[in-house]
């Protein structure tokens, strides 16, 4: 049987997990909107379908824990604590961006509520979050690091680097791949000889477990039960959440190697209303406080996307602040 919602967590924080889905699919959905008129441009990777996991996971992780992501971070940064408005104006390119608009999408960083990043290079943040774990082990510290990437960076190099030194030197990292069945076009069962992801860590003698990454209270669960074992174990883990984006890769791709039939019975999955389902059925909350947690949602996407408009762009005189050039890399005349 079913355990029942507020035996796992009380109404309010359910409630929040609700709120931090909705908003993350209605800040996506603005990202599209504003990206078809041109406002951001370059790539533009969006998360909506996959809420459930970063809302879950996050949910189950400490403030202070490091998290890492690749590009489709969007939703990680905000869930984190990230300001939406100023996600939204580093989208923008402007200077009131998170990384004064030097970062773009797939780039976002926030120290302050300890997200070190997005990463445009599948898998390059594996090795990344491996060292910071070693560093929180160094200071003695009690932090965990999360790592979340995608089913096509588990065949890049960094993935089995950083897994066999996690486990080689104890490290407390939580793997956590998001396995949507694609990388761009290419299905999972195409690049992968093991597709049943979670089964690839015995190699490294990693302990795995695989989510319904639709649920986001199974992800709560499965991650807060993870992070209790790296933390006290101070060993890595692995989490497989098994997910799907609604959308295409990225703003630039129609999807056309997915059949209708498949996204349709993804998106009867879509984690929000099977949430609010539940919510409802075990009287957590009622359709008017719901309604209401939409609206209010609809509305910080509308005022993040009048801050990013409103903001100014960098100063040209910025071109090369928080760019890292050695000295005799660059003549005189570049640095005008
Ligand atoms: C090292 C490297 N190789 C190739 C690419 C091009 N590329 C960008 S996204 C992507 C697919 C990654 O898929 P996945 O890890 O499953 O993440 P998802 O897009 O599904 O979230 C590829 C191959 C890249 N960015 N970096
Ligand atoms: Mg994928």
């Amino acid at each position: 049987m079913e355990i029942k919602l507020q035996a796992i967590l009380p109404g309010q924080k359910l409630m929040h997990l609700y709120r931090q889905m909705v908003l993350s699919r209605e800040f996506e959905e603005g990202c599209a909107e504003q990206y078809t008129k041109g406002r951001i441009t370059g790539f533009l990777h969006l998360y909506s379908g996959q809420e459930a996991v970063a809302v879950g996971a996050t949910a189950g992780l400490h403030h202070e824990d490091y998290i890492l992501s690749a590009y489709r971070e969007h939703a990680q940064a905000i869930v984190r604590g990230s300001d939406p408005r100023r996600v939204m104006a580093e989208l923008f390119g402007k200077s009131t961006g998170l990384c004064k608009g030097k970062g773009g999408s797939m780039h976002l960083f926030d120290p302050e509520h300890n997200f070190m990043g997005g990463y445009a290079i599948v898998g390059g943040q594996l090795p990344i979050a491996v060292g910071l774990a070693f560093s929180s082990v160094y200071r003695g510290e009690d932090r965990i690091t999360a790592c979340f990437f995608g089913d096509g960076a588990v065949n890049q190099g960094t993935f089995h680097e950083s897994l066999n030194w996690a486990r080689l030197w104890e490290l407390p990292v939580l793997f956590i791949c998001e396995n949507n069945f694609y990388g761009i076009g290419t299905e999972v069962h195409r690049s992968s000889a093991l597709a049943s992801i979670h089964k690839r860590t015995c190699g490294y003698d990693i302990p795995s477990e695989k989510v319904d990454g639709m649920d986001v209270i199974a992800v709560y669960r499965a991650v807060r039960h993870a992070a209790e074992l790296v933390r006290e174990q101070r060993r890595p883990y692995f989490i497989e959440a098994v997910t799907y984006r609604f959308r295409g890769h990225s703003m630039a791709d129609p999807a056309k190697y997915r059949s209708a039939a498949e996204q349709s019975i993804w998106k009867s999955r879509d984690p929000i209303p099977a949430f609010a389902k539940r919510l409802l059925e075990e009287s957590v909350a009622t359709e008017t406080e719901l309604e209401g947690i939409r609206r209010e949602c609809t509305e910080l996407v509308k005022e993040a996307v009048q801050f990013a408009e409103t903001s100014p762009w960098p100063e040209s005189s910025e071109l090369w602040d928080g760019v890292y050039v050695p000295d005799d890399a660059v003549g005189e005349s570049d640095h005008v």
